[in-house]
């Protein structure tokens, strides 16, 4: 990695013959962020651009081969603006963190096999009115108090912008005809689903494909043929959440096999998709999975841990998998970003039910509302609708997290970009989260559920937890007469430092966070009669933020903390959570640990 100046002069660096490092170069792991990795308090707070250098020699029959033969290189995502390049040659550019990006290198390392291919990335973290998160440079020009060209970065969203390569980067091959994408959509009635398919190849008009669905069995339950169509299935396994059925998160197996000939050679190309089925639909007062009404009971996360930051780290998802379980948790959102694909492969499996959010978060300046941005937000949803359109977990877009939706150029914002999310997934409701006065805000007609943040009794009427009740009440209740669509509560919480005790509960406290969750569920239990769908703890877990005067190492409203250890909130919500689940008839798997509130 190197850190290499500002932004300012990059392109002085890259009309340069030669790269060559303007900083100190040390090892960097990917992924990871680079943020926490040493003990230099500038590479924390850093800003700008950044490089990373790696050599590897690519299997020779990757190289012989090279009429057939597609190299790709991948990132599952870097923070946040990225320039690739392979042997001095540039392959890729990309706006934005949180999603993948690729680039076909076969032309530039085809031909020269035993050479080491190398890979070079340039990142920058900065964050412009323009980019989602959006954020700003403000330089301190006053020369009495700040050194020459100080600048800081603003943001106004509360985790920490931390960067560097945060995803997996892999190479991989794919015959010169291959298939670039599928998708698939899932109809249902009781005895008969429907799995509507449409395939895309390319590098060749000329092919074939033929398609069969196995289940978990191994066996073939419907064939077909040809970039679309149907296949339909007797008497299908449904896919369920987590609670809701005792054999969730049930997915078949879709394998595409696409043939063509190409001067003379057989050409395959092989892509199998897990496959769930299920039907989502939003009723004014309900939200329906496979017809049966769906109660979110779960949590809102972010992806940060100790030392890695941001960067995929195995061990954390797993035990982040198990906690969600532990604690009876049927979905979460992706606050405030789209989470790693391995994150999302596993929810599918266990029925996690998540609603899936774009960095569309900390939207306040009214310069984010212009052409510009929007233009980058359609960019940001079609990747990741792209990414995330099959999986049985999404079950809701989320387009932005507490915008400034009440000025007026959100109007037309959220219009086009929810208009044009429908579009590319007509399968799926929409919202963003907000937490704009109800009577202001103005996206708000066009989402499919309303989404709600509040914090009564912390940044409103702080220690007075007494005035919950009256103005959750309310809350609902203004935004039900003015929409009549269902509602969550996509945000309530409580910072508590672990090991903190008051009695009387103060602020900060373990005991003042499990009493303001046990006043919030209250008025749930009653609105969940009516027209509340779900409620979604915030945090699952502490994290960390910028610093900050309301910030002890960052936000501390996690039921865990940031090392994945129950704060005692955890058990209050653990025993509400099984008990919703248990209200409903279908009886979740019992596990030993969970049969205390089974019986
Ligand atoms: C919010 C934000 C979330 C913050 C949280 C808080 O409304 O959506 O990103 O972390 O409040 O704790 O202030």
């Amino acid at each position: 990695l190197l850190p290499a100046g500002t932004g300012r002069f990059l392109g002085l660096i890259l009309s340069r013959a030669w790269i060559r490092p303007t900083g100190p170069v040390i090892d960097m792991p990917v992924p990871a962020s680079f943020n926490d990795i040493t003990q230099d308090p500038s590479l924390e707070n850093y800003i700008g651009w950044v490089w990373y250098e790696k050599e590897v020699l690519l299997p020779l029959r990757w190289l012989q081969d090279d009429l057939n033969t597609r190299v790709v290189l991948r990132f599952g995502s870097a923070h946040y603006y990225s320039i690739v390049w392979v042997n001095g040659v540039q392959v890729v550019e990309h706006e934005g963190g949180h999603l993948p990006f690729e680039a076909d290198i076969s032309s530039i390392v085809q031909g020269s096999p035993g050479i080491p291919c190398r890979i070079t990335v340039a990142l920058n973290n900065t964050l412009t009115p323009h980019t989602l998160p959006p954020g700003s440079i403000q330089y301190m020009n006053d020369k009495t108090r700040y050194p020459k060209n100080y600048f800081v970065q603003n943001i106004r969203f509360d985790f920490f912008n931390y960067a560097g390569i945060h995803r997996p980067v892999v190479l991989y091959t794919t015959p010169s005809v291959y298939i670039d994408d599928i998708t698939v959509t899932t109809t249902s009635s009781e005895s008969v689903a429907m799995v509507q398919y449409q395939v895309s190849v390319v590098g060749s008009t000329l092919y074939s494909l033929s398609l069969s669905l196995r289940d978990q069995e191994g066996k073939v339950v419907a064939t077909g043929d040809g970039p679309a169509g149907e296949l339909k299935v007797l008497n299908p396994n449904l896919w369920w959440p987590y609670l809701m059925h005792k054999n969730p998160g049930y997915r078949y197996c879709l394998e595409v096999k696409m043939q063509a000939q190409v001067n003379g050679a057989l050409l395959e190309d092989v892509y199998t998709l897990p496959v769930g089925i299920r039907t989502v639909h939003v009723t004014s007062t309900q939200f329906l999975i496979n017809g049966r009404p769906f109660y979110f009971h779960g949590v809102n996360k972010h992806e940060d841990a100790d030392i890695r930051g941001k960067g995929l780290d195995w061990p954390l998802v797993v035990k982040d998998f198990n906690l969600l379980r532990w604690l009876g948790a049927n979905s979460f959102r992706t606050s405030h970003y789209p989470y790693a694909e391995e994150i999302m492969d596993l929810c599918d499996a266990y029925g996690i039910v998540v609603i899936d959010e774009c960095p569309g978060v900390g939207i306040k300046m009214p310069e984010s509302f212009g052409n510009k941005s929007l233009q980058h937000h359609l960019v940001v949803m079609e990747e990741l609708i792209r990414r995330d359109k099959n999986r049985p977990s999404v079950v809701m877009w989320s387009v932005a997290n507490e915008p400034a939706s009440e000025l007026p150029p959100a109007a037309y914002y959220f219009k086009t970009v929810i208009a044009h999310t429908k579009a590319l997934d007509p399968s799926r409701p929409v919202t963003f989260v907000t937490d704009a006065n109800y009577a202001l805000d103005r996206g708000a007609p066009d989402v499919d559920v309303i989404c709600v943040n509040s914090y009564f009794s912390w940044y409103h009427d702080p220690g007075h937890l007494e005035v919950i009740p009256l103005q959750l009440t309310t809350q609902f209740e203004n935004w039900y007469k003015t929409y009549q669509k269902p509602i969550i509560q996509s945000e309530y919480g409580a910072d508590s430092v672990p090991g903190l005790h008051s009695d009387p509960p103060l602020m900060f406290s373990e005991e003042y966070q499990k009493a303001m969750l046990r006043e919030y569920h209250s008025v749930f239990d009653k609105k969940r009669k009516e027209y509340v769908i779900g409620e979604l703890i915030w945090n699952f877990a502490d994290f960390m933020t910028n610093q900050g005067t309301t910030r002890v190492l960052g936000n501390k409203k996690g039921i865990f903390t940031r090392q994945r250890q129950p704060k005692s909130a955890a058990f209050v919500l653990r025993e509400r959570y099984w008990k919703i689940a248990n209200e409903s008839s279908c009886l979740p798997p019992i596990i030993e640990s969970h049969t205390l509130f089974l019986k």
